[in-house]
């Protein structure tokens, strides 16, 4: 089951619907939270109850897409591939250490990334910092999680990145990683277990002036950790009264002499969550 959140009109309100083929059955006659379906506690029935009321179908070509996002925190976890270990260790030198001792560690890297403000959905751009000269998409698996920590679903996630501010200093992280437009999900929601993510592709390609400049893959089955232990980890002695949602981290890196330009196009695409395409602006 797939769910999106969507607008009629450019600035008309947001609309939560389940996804069939190419149309989308409006889920709730007025205002619905996303939120208000994913923290049911049996969402799937939720979505059935909704949709057998649904009276029309809107098709998918007529909406604008929203990031599947309504008051939800955005964590990341960091240096979950040995790819990551890697880029890490040679963008920062002094620091490189700490990224192989956080990738053999039992406490896993946890990272604030992003309010909803920041985050953008299909087709809305991504930005570069003005103050980055090196930036890159990170192409994530993304877990949605109930208040009550329980993992009810998965999109797709890019953890928008600046090298260059992150691997200056490791303390400048939060600087690297979080500021408007630093952050794209979509396009909708799967409801599914965990089990149903384990072995799936990720596939990232960057389109430049019409041609593909890099494109990668890898799997989630590449990932060191498990996703119940992310979640247990970040839920240590902290709670999310509105759920949360974790980008797993990043399995695809692009050359080091590569950066994101203004104009550039990026897709991220995961077997089961369809394509996230986000255009790149700078701040
Ligand atoms: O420590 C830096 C963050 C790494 C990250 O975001 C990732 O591995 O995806
Ligand atoms: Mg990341």
């Amino acid at each position: 089951m797939r769910l999106v959140k969507y607008t009629l009109a450019p600035e008309g309100s947001p609309r939560v619907g389940l996804l069939d083929g190419d149309s989308i059955v409006p889920l709730g006659e007025g205002p619905l939270r996303l939120s208000e379906i994913l923290h049911d506690i049996d969402p799937a029935s939720a979505v059935r109850a909704l949709a057998a009321a649904a009276q029309t179908r809107h098709q998918i070509a007529s909406v604008r897409l929203l990031a599947p996002i309504d008051r939800q925190e955005v964590w990341g976890a960091g240096v979950t591939y040995e790819r990551s270990k890697k880029a890490r260790e040679e963008e920062s030198e002094r620091a490189a250490t700490f990224y192989d001792l956080v990738y053999r560690a039992e406490r896993p890297e946890l990272f604030f990334k992003a309010t909803p403000h920041r985050v953008v959905g299909p087709g809305t751009p991504i930005r570069i910092r003005r103050d980055a000269r090196w930036t890159v998409p990170e192409p994530e698996l993304a877990l949605v999680v109930s208040p009550s920590l329980k993992l009810v679903g998965f999109t797709i996630g890019d953890d928008v990145s600046s090298r260059d501010i992150e691997g200056e200093n490791p303390l400048y992280l939060p600087q690297a990683k979080v500021y408007d437009g630093c952050c794209a999900l979509g396009p909708g929601v799967v409801l599914a277990a965990a089990d149903d993510f384990r072995d799936r592709e990720i596939r990232l390609e960057i389109e430049r002036g019409g041609s593909v400049v890099f494109q990668g893959a890898t799997s989630t089955a590449r990932m060191a950790r498990r996703f119940e232990d992310l979640i247990a980890w970040l839920g240590r002695d902290q709670s999310f009264p509105d759920g949360l949602i974790l980008l797993t981290g990043t399995g695809i890196v692009p050359p080091d002499d590569f950066t994101l330009e203004p104009g550039d196009v990026v897709r991220i695409a995961i077997d089961g969550l369809g394509s996230l395409e986000n255009p790149v602006a700078r701040g």
